[in-house]
């Protein structure tokens, strides 16, 4: 048992801190499109309900009626909203927006909680065959087969045009860019917050990193290629309404991956320089992506981590990865043996998954009370 990172003063903070937003992922949109070698289409469009999936309502019901969590971080899939034949850019396919919009309206004006828009394409586009490394990086002007920024751009003009009147929607820019330069990813964030702000949008915009937007490694070069920190471009974003905030995802395992089902890695300690930055730049954050494995070593971790976000003001949300409605017995994080976190599956054993581990013993004692219920998602 770990001996309990909080001193008396961070307990202290505690009192002032504000967690606005916590909840969980809902993966499943972007299932479906993995192929056992690198064939660009595979798996595209898919079928709604067999292939892909976005939520469970009666599973969100759940979350928002009984554990009385606020968000929900929503996947989708870039290509499947963009089609390939129509490329990037502001000509969606009609079925599955309406697909993707009916369970963000189920969470947000049915249910009254925040949801997270996720294109979950680690920042390429045009082949999710083997995420995350497949697909052309966007911006890429040496690659003719690559997305431009300007192409993504359009996107979010559309996307964030399409939820002008939804004050309970909030922008994610994108799942975990790496391996690119971090300067192309700056002007990929910074356009993406020029489309959804010249929509009309004022809703709380994440902007992520690069190294998968890892928060320990956020102040270090990144990458097979030693790409610049993000700490040293993306204090450089501008918001003309000031309502854009980071988004950071961290694991507790050995190599930061949520692969394995041991928790080695303290997060406190390995979030501290990030934390810092985020204090000396101003700047607010969410962790829209952690876990811990089914076992009592994660447990402490996974609460020491959610601990010491409420303990420090930079951070102002977290959703754990992840619930959704086809997991089946699979374990989206942490060991085979873990199952999802939705309500009421098993695991690969056949005994209760995640929600009546991870969750009932170091997320739900730690959801606040007093989180954000009314008004435009904000960074307060
Ligand atoms: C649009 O999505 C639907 C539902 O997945 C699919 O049946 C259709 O073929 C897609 N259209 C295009 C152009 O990809
Ligand atoms: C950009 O495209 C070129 C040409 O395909 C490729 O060699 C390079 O690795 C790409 N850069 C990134 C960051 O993917
Ligand atoms: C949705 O969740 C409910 C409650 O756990 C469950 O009874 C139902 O079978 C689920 N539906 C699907 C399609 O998985
Ligand atoms: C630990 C984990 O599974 N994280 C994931 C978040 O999103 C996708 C799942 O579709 C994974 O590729 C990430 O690594």
């Amino acid at each position: 048992m770990l001996l309990s990172y909080l001193t008396p003063y961070t307990f202290l903070a505690a009192a002032w801190a504000k967690i606005l937003y916590a909840g969980v992922n809902e993966s499943g949109g972007e299932f479906g499109v993995f192929a056992p070698t690198d064939t660009p289409g595979f798996g595209l469009p898919g079928r709604f309900g067999v292939d892909y999936a976005f939520i469970n309502k009666s599973t969100v019901d759940i979350f928002v009626d009984q554990e009385k969590i606020n968000f929900f971080r929503v996947t989708f899939l870039m290509e499947r909203m963009c089609p390939l034949s129509f490329g990037l850019g502001s000509k969606f396919n009609e079925t599955y927006f309406s697909e993707y919009a009916d369970a963000i309206h189920h969470i947000t004006t049915v249910k009254g909680a925040y949801a997270l828009i996720d294109p979950h394409n680690y920042m390429r586009y045009n082949d999710p065959s083997m995420q995350p490394f497949t697909g052309s990086v966007i911006g890429n002007i040496s690659d003719p087969k690559a997305a431009t920024t300007q192409q993504f751009e359009a996107f979010w003009h559309e996307l964030a045009l399409r939820f002008v009147s939804n004050p309970k929607v909030i922008f994610g820019i994108n799942n975990e860019p790496h391996d690119m330069p971090t300067d192309l990813l700056l002007r990929n964030n910074q356009a993406a917050i020029n489309g959804i702000r010249s929509a009309g949008s004022k809703n709380l915009i994440l902007a992520p990193g690069n190294g998968f937007t890892g928060g320990h490694s956020w102040t270090q070069p990144t990458g097979a290629a030693g790409d610049a920190p993000s700490s040293d471009f993306m204090n450089k974003l501008v918001d003309p309404i000031k309502n854009t905030a980071i988004d950071i995802h961290e694991y507790l395992d050995v190599d930061f991956s949520g692969q394995h089902a041991e928790c080695t890695q303290p997060g406190p300690s390995n979030l501290a320089d990030v934390t810092a930055w985020l204090r000396d730049n101003n700047l607010k954050a969410v962790l829209s992506e952690f876990g811990g494995g089914n076992n009592k070593n994660c447990f402490q971790f996974v609460d020491d981590l959610v601990k010491y976000l409420a303990a420090n003001d930079e951070w102002i949300g977290w959703s754990i990865w992840a619930a959704g409605p086809i997991w089946g017995t699979s374990s989206p994080c942490c060991g085979p043996d873990t199952g999802s976190l939705e309500p009421g599956a098993v695991n690969d054993m056949g005994q209760p998954d995640a929600f009546s581990t991870v969750w009932a013993t170091s997320i739900r004692p730690n959801i606040p009370t007093h989180l954000k219920r009314d008004g435009i998602s904000s960074l307060s």
